[in-house]
């Protein structure tokens, strides 16, 4: 019995050294020290035993136990570390990787465009005044001497929510509000989003971009007009730029004109860009009308003013050379990534 015992102890002791996991060493617990083990096996047969040798294997049973246990609580610990020190090493961070670049945003070529144009006229000593895209009939028509006959307010062309409510179809109507409140000195530009009633293709949008100029005080003439657009165009185009007015109607303006610019591209020689002209058009304009002065109550006969309007669209298709208006409206991330 004794050498039973000591067997147990040896294959016990090579076994717990060679397990590879805590559940093996977990098994050979219950092989050798459970109810069912072996070292228990073997205590039942001590009834067998003389009354001399029960004490000595008896004893010897104990210490054996105890060994085992001991055994398996060193293995278990020293497993258990082992894993931990395994699983540390697999997460460790390697902290001079080179990190995620987030995805950097930009900014639309609208707003590139109306930046530099603020900026012009900011520093010409203009205002930036915004108002409401619903409009009343009054301020986007009836103000700017386009009465109730006028071809402009047929419903083919602008949308109505109402009789008297309207998307406005230009931004005017906020320098009509502005001369109401404000009256003489005035000097301002008003940019947002106008609206037509037109299809899409690709010169045209049912919701487009204007932004219109306005300046009002005493003495103010025609060559004030076109000194402060040529400057406002060869800032924006390069100082090479050459600028020419031709006659015009607007119901608000009197003189009107349009004005051309020589053509980016050729300058001025004619290219297919310019249609052989060598002057692309560029904005409309003219001094502001009695009547719509007047309308604000400012007098016609101590003030007079200009005024002119330009399309945000255009002049970002002619700065960055876009051949199809479409493109600044469909977010396409190709199109948008070539501004930043
Ligand atoms: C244009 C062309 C010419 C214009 C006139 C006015 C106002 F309110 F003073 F009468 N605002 N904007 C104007 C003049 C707009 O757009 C092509």
């Amino acid at each position: 019995m004794k050498e039973a015992l000591e067997q147990i102890r040896r294959t016990a002791d090579g076994l717990i050294a060679a397990a590879a996991d805590e559940k093996a060493v977990d098994e050979l617990r219950v092989r050798f020290l459970g109810k069912k083990g072996e070292l228990t096996g073997i205590l039942k047969q001590m009834g067998r035993l003389s009354a001399e040798e029960r004490p000595v294997i008896g004893a010897l049973a104990n210490e054996v136990r105890e060994g085992i246990d001991a055994h398996i609580r060193a293995r278990m610990k020293d497993l258990a570390e082992a894993a931990l020190t395994a699983r540390l090493a697999a997460e460790t961070i390697d902290v001079t990787l080179p990190g995620t670049q987030p995805v950097q945003g930009g900014l639309h070529p609208f707003h590139l465009v109306l930046s530099e144009l603020k900026d012009i006229f900011l520093g010409m000593g203009f205002d930036v005044v915004e108002g409401p895209e619903v409009e009343l009939d009054h301020y986007n028509f009836e103000m700017l001497n386009m009465p109730k006959s006028h071809p402009a307010r047929d419903t083919q062309d602008t949308f109505y929510i109402t009789e008297n409510i309207l998307l406005r179809t230009q931004t005017s109507p906020m320098q009509i509000r502005t001369m109401e409140q404000k009256k003489a000195p005035i000097r301002i530009i008003a940019p947002g989003r106008v609206y037509r009633s037109d299809a899409v293709d690709a010169t045209h949008s049912p919701l487009f971009h204007q932004i219109e100029g306005l300046v009002v005080d005493e003495g103010i003439t025609f060559t004030d007009l076109k000194g402060t657009l040529e400057v406002f165009i060869q800032k924006l185009y390069g100082p090479e730029t050459r600028v020419r007015f031709r006659p015009h109607h607007f119901p608000y303006t009197e003189p009107s004109a349009e004005m051309d610019m020589s053509c980016f591209k050729c300058g001025g020689k004619g290219c297919p860009l310019c249609k052989g002209e060598g002057w692309i058009e560029i904005l409309g304009c003219g001094m502001v009308h009695p009547k719509v002065l007047e309308n604000c109550g400012i007098d016609p006969e101590r003030y007079s003013g200009y005024a002119f309007g330009v399309g945000l669209e255009r002049i970002t298709m002619m700065r960055y050379g876009i051949d199809d208006m479409r493109l600044l409206y469909e977010n396409d991330l190709r199109f948008l990534k070539q501004f930043n």
